[in-house]
């Protein structure tokens, strides 16, 4: 007999498995298993013991995956409606890894919102970048874990899905799970006497939010990048740069210094944000330092 359940953090060589009313931990049934952080798996106990085994992996909806150093993909999370991605006065924001997480959901046709956390400390710092993304139709939530501020509102936004929360170390994810689930902080105490707790601060961990919704919180990797495969895809993520692309002289223009670029035109006339070009360039620096270290 076996049933299905959710992964709510996946390790080397198992995975904690939301069984019914419990988490349970599992080995692999094989080694080319690989369960991600939200894979509903198939998993049965094993004859008189205590032990339960993950069987198989259920298809898929989509899986966010991140690049490693060599460019390998590595899947952070599966099956996620929605990218919530999280920045704060404190610390100054990357936001060239904000540009990195919003092509990539892109890329996947997956929705993404922004969330300012830290309220209390004041947005003048980062209220001229906030107006920008806002500008590009990009739902920005301020919000204050400390206070509370603005999360009745963010809750509802929240209510149904799969929410995958990104962001440096630091921002407040994890204070925001533990604001928006308070049974979160139980399961927390549950994993770190897992064999193979030493891992768990760098994975993803689901939350049950509501009956329809979940969200999971990611460890702050620096490094995130969209895989190499989606290189031109990710050109897409750039709304405005996409968008302005389609007045170049050269259908295949990388926007670089090829003549009679309209992105680079936009960037000089004001239209474009030259930080945000300056990500897009950076990212495609990345991904051709990547190709040529092949
Ligand atoms: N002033 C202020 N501090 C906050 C707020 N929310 C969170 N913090 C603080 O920010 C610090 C980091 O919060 P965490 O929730 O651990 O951050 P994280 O994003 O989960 O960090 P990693 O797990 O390392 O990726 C903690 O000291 C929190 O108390 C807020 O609304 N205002
Ligand atoms: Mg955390
Ligand atoms: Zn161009």
């Amino acid at each position: 007999m076996s049933s299905v359940g959710i992964v709510l953090a996946s390790y080397g060589r198992g995975a904690l498995v939301q069984a019914g009313a419990v988490a349970l931990r599992c080995g692999l049934a094989g080694r080319k298993l690989r369960p991600v952080c939200g894979d509903r798996v198939r998993w049965h106990h094993l004859p008189n013991s205590h032990a339960a085994t993950v069987e198989s992996v259920e298809p898929r909806r989509n899986v966010i995956e991140r690049i490693d150093a060599r460019g390998r993909a590595e899947p952070v999370a599966a099956n996620v409606d929605r990218l919530a991605i999280m920045v704060a006065p404190e610390p100054a924001p990357d936001w060239f890894l904000v540009d990195r997480y919003w092509a990539a959901a892109s890329v996947k046709d997956i929705a993404t919102i922004l969330i300012v956390d830290k309220g209390d400390l004041g947005m003048q710092r980062i209220e001229a970048d906030l107006h920008n993304y806002r500008k590009l139709a990009l739902p920005c939530h301020e919000i204050a874990c400390r206070t509370g501020l603005g999360l009745d509102e963010l809750r509802r936004t929240l209510a149904d899905g799969v929410t995958l929360l990104v962001g440096q170390s630091g921002v407040g994810k994890s204070s925001l799970v533990n604001a928006l689930a308070p049974e979160a902080a139980a399961q927390t105490a549950e994993l770190t006497r897992d064999t193979e707790g030493r891992h768990t601060t760098t994975t993803a961990r689901w939350y049950r939010l509501a009956e329809a919704a979940a969200i999971i919180d990611a460890p702050g990797v620096r490094d995130f990048a969209p895989p190499a495969h989606l290189m031109r895809a990710a050109e897409r993520g750039f709304c405005e740069i996409h968008a302005a692309g389609a007045g170049c002289r050269f259908h295949d223009c990388r926007h670089f210094d090829e003549p009679g670029c309209a992105v680079r035109a936009a960037v000089r006339n004001g239209q474009i944000a030259p930080r945000r070009y300056e990500s897009y360039r950076r990212l495609t620096r990345l991904y051709e330092q990547l190709a040529g270290g092949r």
